[in-house]
């Protein structure tokens, strides 16, 4: 007999967590399953070694609770993944979530029962549960990409991927390790194996532009001062055509400031800009000249600025060039934010080998083969990326209207509406899906802003006695050519990556987020919503 809900959650990470704890306190009957065995999504998983987020401490957390946010302390500018965890898990603790979330269960699969109108979700430890909504908590970074090498299961050393690390530690004492990618995972690890390792050669297909974090730990004086303005704080992540992370100023802005347009800048003026965004560290990086990525000019000048830090900074030439970026606009791919990554190729233990000369034949039993030599491995770690945005949602076999799944509605990419649901799937939300600001946003802000809507959303369903909700085609098409207008106006879809599936084979090349800011995206969302949610069918 199948259990009967109001709402099924997927997914317990931040997103799940916070819809657990607004579906609680709204009366509605709810589960979460979750698929790790314990809260936390992609910091429950990305365990290795480094693993921090590139995103402030202050602004990546949560701001629907104040005394949360005063009780809690942060200890440094970046947290490390261990004390990102420990919030989640406090989070669940705090607001008493645990009772309504399945551990170390996964969804298999979701289908709506049209003569029933409800969701039946179906799950590996053999539940079958019925909800009038289904909620995709799924994360945008939760399928780990395995590259296609050939040999990389024959490998007879120690082995780990980055996205799926032990639980119990891992040490590189004593070991030849080598590691296969350079994007924020590999930058983010490389160094800590580097300190521990006897020899570490990092193999690199593609250079990455990576900025100093400048970490450090947080002063506690400066963190109530902060905090003091926590409110304005947080209303500013919400506007603008950021990101979402505000700055770092204590007393925040009143409004947000103009951007600086590279055309207004001399050559020293840009240079200065740069160079006091590099010294303050941090992602903010990209937005010191506000058209960095838009216009191609501002991108090569801020490209050739971190040109002349890589060589300023590694001292063998070769290894410099190789670590310059040159095929994509810098922020096109995400922007790394690393701490000591170029200086650690000044070490005699650690060698970089540039796949683009010297590619990879086979892994063997001992090591990699490359063209050119065998180079001998005690152990191998790969940080290959991602099935980003898509790759949790079309893992599940997802069954709309008429039999119709996600894999066959989404044959030729993703496509929503406001990235929250999807036509012919009625009833099932997504919680910072394709289509919406997601990836290139705080994902803290984004998902408080997306389960909002969505609980409003319920709340005037029920007001008014509606049981359906959908998104109309015209509505959805009108939205997927409002994302690509946006992307296609910056330079975005140059920098071949995951954004746009680039690194999954087959995956069709749509660049998936919505690139506007998380201000006038949540504008837009409000307006529908005010225009008695604009472009939705209800039933
Ligand atoms: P990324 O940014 O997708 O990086 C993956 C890296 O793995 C990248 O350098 C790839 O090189 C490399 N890669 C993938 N396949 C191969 C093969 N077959 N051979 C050699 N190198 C390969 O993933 P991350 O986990 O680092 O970061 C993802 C996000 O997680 C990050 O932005 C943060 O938001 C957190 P390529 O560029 O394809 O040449």
């Amino acid at each position: 007999m199948a259990e009967s809900l109001d709402v099924v959650v997927v997914g317990a990470g931040f997103a799940g967590l916070y819809l657990c704890h607004r579906l609680k306190a709204s009366g509605r009957t709810v589960k979460v399953l979750e698929q790790g065995s314990d809260v936390g999504g992609t910091w429950y998983w990305n365990r290795y070694p480094g693993a921090r987020c590139d995103a402030e401490s202050l602004a990546y957390s949560f701001s629907f609770s104040e005394s949360l946010e005063q009780e809690w302390q942060w200890s440094e500018r970046y947290a490390q993944q261990p004390e990102i965890l420990a919030y989640a898990q406090h989070v669940a603790d705090r607001f008493n979530l645990r009772p309504w979330i399945d551990f170390d269960t996964r969804v298999e699969s979701a289908s709506w029962l049209e003569d029933l109108s409800v969701w039946e979700v179906r799950t590996d430890t053999g539940q079958t549960l019925r909800a009038t909504f289904c909620i995709m908590a799924t994360g945008c970074l939760s399928v780990p990409q395995r590259p296609s090498i050939e040999g990389l299961d024959t490998f007879q050393g120690k082995f780990y991927q980055a996205s799926q690390w032990p639980h119990e530690s891992v040490n590189f004492l004593g070991q030849r390790v080598g590691i296969i990618g350079t994007g924020s995972s590999g930058i983010q690890a490389i160094p800590v194996i580097a300190s521990e390792a006897d020899h570490l050669t990092v193999f690199q297909r593609t250079p990455n532009f990576s900025v100093p974090a400048q970490n450090g730990v947080l002063d506690p004086d400066w963190v109530t001062a902060f905090k003091s303005h926590y409110r304005a704080h947080r209303e500013n992540h919400k506007v603008g055509n950021g990101s979402g992370f505000g700055d770092l100023d204590i007393k925040p802005r009143e409004a947000p400031a103009d951007p600086i347009l590279f055309s207004s800048l001399s050559e020293a003026e840009a240079t200065a800009v740069l160079e006091q965004a590099w010294r303050r560290g941090g992602a903010r990086f990209m937005a010191a000249i506000g058209d960095t990525l838009m216009d191609e000019q501002a991108n090569a000048f801020a490209q050739e600025f971190v040109h002349k830090k890589i060589r300023e900074i590694v001292k063998d030439p070769i290894t410099a060039e190789a670590l310059c970026p040159t095929t994509h606009p810098i922020g096109t791919r995400r922007i790394c934010v690393d701490i000591n990554y170029y200086e650690t190729y000044n070490a005699d233990h650690v060698r970089l080998v540039n796949l683009r000369e010297s590619p990879i034949v086979r892994i063997t039993p001992w090591g990699v083969e490359l063209d050119s030599e065998n180079i001998e491995l005690d152990t191998l770690v790969i940080a290959t990326g991602f099935d980003a945005m898509t790759g949790a949602l079309l893992k599940m076999q997802v069954t709309g209207k008429s039999g119709l799944t996600l894999q066959n509605a989404w044959m030729s990419g993703p496509k929503t509406y406001l990235g929250l649901m999807t036509a012919d799937f009625p009833n099932l939300f997504m919680i910072t899906g394709p289509g919406s600001p997601s990836v290139l946003s705080n994902m803290l802000v984004s998902i408080e802003q997306h389960v909002d809507w969505v609980l409003d959303c319920l709340e005037d369903m029920a007001a008014k006695g509606k049981a359906k909700i959908e998104p109309s085609r015209e509505a959805q098409e009108t939205w997927v050519e409002h994302v690509q207008a946006v992307a296609n106006a910056t330079l975005f879809p140059k920098g071949g990556s995951w954004y746009l599936g680039a690194n999954v084979p087959g995956k069709p090349r749509i660049f998936m987020p919505y690139a506007a800011g998380v201000g006038p995206y949540r504008e837009v969302c409000q307006a529908v919503a005010s225009d008695h949610y604009r472009g939705f069918n209800f039933e």
